[in-house]
């Protein structure tokens, strides 16, 4: 076999099923439901959505797919072949930001926005910036192959992340306070692949001990309904390893981040 051959062998790829808490949670919804949700166990945008419906306690059902496939029950729902995508009934909808707030409108459950409308106001601005520049320089730091690069990539990342947390609330340890709401959701995928990803791949450190990021990583890590949607760390590793290397062909949002363009 040739050297090229053998490194091909022992490339990892991304997992096709959740493994650990997920795939509990995953066949505890298998069940035909109404309100189906289309996603693959490695993907963070899908998360926030499995996370909010665990959250609210909706009934639903988990199917997973892989979206480099594109199956067409996916394709019927999102033309674009990106998953999270969400059927409710006859109707479908896709784009993670969008469906968290479609589950928050159900009005089931405990709510994700605040009553006040300023307030919710602050929860979307800050979801946008999690959008807009949290997520696609978490994507930079992963991707980049230079080491200098890396290093100011990763100093970005850190100064968007020390935005949201200087805007936090003081006492925390979620982003409005004792409770969990939009913002924490929105973020905490990548709040996860932090210590899972970032860290093995690019040496992104722990957080401070004692400090206001800290206890927001940890009431992450802790919380019941983020755990059941979380698979074990091995399934992060092997999936975003495509990522760490940038090979070719990884993903739309791979390319995305290549070509400088913004996220799909
Ligand atoms: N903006 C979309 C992004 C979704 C997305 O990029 N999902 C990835 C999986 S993590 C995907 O479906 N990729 C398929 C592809 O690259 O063709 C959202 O927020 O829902």
């Amino acid at each position: 076999m040739s050297t090229q051959n053998q490194s091909q062998c022992q490339q990892k790829s991304y997992h096709k099923q959740p493994t650990g808490l997920a795939a509990t949670t995953a066949a505890n919804h298998s069940r035909e439901m109404d309100l189906k949700l289309y996603g693959s166990c490695f993907c963070p945008f899908v998360q926030r959505v499995w996370i909010a419906l665990e959250l609210k306690g909706i009934p639903y059902q988990y199917i997973e797919v892989d979206p480099y496939q594109k199956p067409e029950s996916l394709l019927e729902v999102n033309p674009r072949g990106l998953v999270p995508a969400l059927r409710h009934g006859d109707w479908g909808c896709y784009e993670s930001t969008v469906l968290v707030e479609y589950l928050e409108d159900l009005n089931i459950g405990p709510s994700l926005l605040p009553g006040d409308a300023k307030l919710r106001a602050h929860c979307r601005l800050w979801t946008d910036h999690i959008n807009r520049n949290i997520v696609p320089n978490f994507y930079r730091v992963l991707q980049e192959q230079d080491q200098q690069k890396q290093i100011s990539n990763a100093q970005e990342l850190q100064n968007r992340l020390n935005q949201l947390i200087t805007v936090a609330n003081a006492q925390g340890p979620f982003f409005l306070g004792p409770d969990i709401s939009l913002v924490d959701v929105q973020i905490a995928p990548w709040i996860l692949r932090l210590s899972r990803v970032l860290k093995p791949y690019r040496g992104w450190p722990d957080p401070e001990k004692g400090s206001r990021w800290a206890a927001w990583v940890n009431a992450i890590e802790s919380n019941q309904h983020i755990k059941a949607t979380t698979s074990t760390d091995q399934l992060y590793m092997d999936s975003y390893e495509r990522y760490s290397q940038n090979r070719p062909n990884t993903s739309q949002v791979a390319n995305a981040i290549n070509a400088g363009m913004g996220l799909p």
